[in-house]
């Protein structure tokens, strides 16, 4: 198989690429490479090559359900076409990697449309690691000629809140960057708080970078309107059928590289927010409350099931 897709997986890995939207991007143009590059003969070499290839995928990080939709649907127009030349089929990969592109492009612009409609003139904007959904939606709410400020956290152990905070400062929007403990003092002048996710589960529960979840507490205790923003693929169907999602444990050392011997050091990326505490999702289907996802993804991406 080509070398494409272990390289992609493994930058993926690395967290080179971060956030569920650029992996399941880069998941995407990695199958299309496999595509291009095929040395397969045969129909069912292909199909090998496409399954194996979805396997590494899918291994370099457990919490990714949009990378997984994404996958699932381009391997299944493939396995439905009656095509059977390898070309042909290499065709088939090509058109529906780049409808899928596409779909997620016009709900990246939707959801920043209908976000940017809840940040009033002179707020303070809560957030939390990097989601390129969020700060598409500051963007845009910046871009509508909106003033207000945004607090960031530094997110440990990788500092995603970095990310977040050069990019706001590149659109021009005031940021203040805080260590993660010291959420609950800057929680009192927040006036909105806005998170990405990496999957919602079939109860409307979402999952998201550690931390995330304490977040939410927190917003709830000064009693601040706490949003998640993700597309509706980000829906996580095993959990329809009783499986809890998986929370990805990482490498101890990213927490502490010297760390001493014996030392038990726990590295979870991601926690779980009960509904309880959304106050909406934003999604490309408008603000929905957390409960309501499953039925609206019946509606819209019944292949899911
Ligand atoms: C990133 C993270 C982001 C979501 C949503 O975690 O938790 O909030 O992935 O991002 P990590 P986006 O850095 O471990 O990947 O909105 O860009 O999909």
């Amino acid at each position: 198989m080509p070398q494409t897709v272990r390289i992609v997986a493994e930058r993926i890995r690395k967290l080179e690429v971060q956030g569920a939207r650029n992996v399941a991007i880069a998941a995407i143009k990695a199958i299309e490479a496999l595509a291009e590059e095929t040395t397969a003969k045969t129909r069912k070499e292909f199909m090998e090559e496409l399954v194996k290839a979805r396997e590494i995928l899918f291994a370099s990080r457990s919490t990714e359900p949009l990378m997984r939709n994404a996958l699932r649907w381009i391997i299944s127009q493939v396995e439905s076409s009656d095509k059977e030349k390898v070309g042909a089929l290499a065709e088939v990969v090509a058109s529906s990697s780049s409808r899928f592109l596409k779909n997620l492009e016009a709900s990246k612009d939707c959801i920043a449309e209908i976000g940017a409609k809840r940040i009033r003139e002179g707020m303070v904007v809560f957030t939390h690691c990097h989601s390129s959904t969020v700060t598409n939606i500051l963007r845009k709410a910046k871009e509508d000629g909106k003033k207000f400020e945004v607090v960031c956290t530094e997110t440990r152990p990788i500092f995603q809140g970095r990310i977040t905070a050069k990019e706001l400062l590149s659109f021009d929007i005031n940021t203040t960057f805080i260590v993660d403990s010291a959420a609950r003092s800057f929680m009192r002048n927040a006036d909105l708080v806005i998170v990405g996710a990496d999957a919602i589960t079939s109860e409307g529960n979402v999952i998201n970078k550690i931390g995330t979840g304490t977040i939410a507490l927190l917003s709830h205790e000064a009693r601040k309107p706490f949003y998640v923003v993700a597309e509706l693929l980000k829906f996580d169907p095993a959990t329809v059928c009783g499986d809890y999602s998986q929370i990805e444990e990482r490498n101890p050392s990213e927490v502490w590289k010297d760390a001493p011997e014996k030392l038990v050091i726990r590295n979870p990326a991601f926690d779980v927010t009960r509904r309880d505490f959304i106050h909406g999702v934003i999604c490309e289907e408008g603000i929905i409350p957390p409960h309501a996802v499953s039925e609206v993804i019946h509606r819209k991406h019944p292949w899911i099931f």
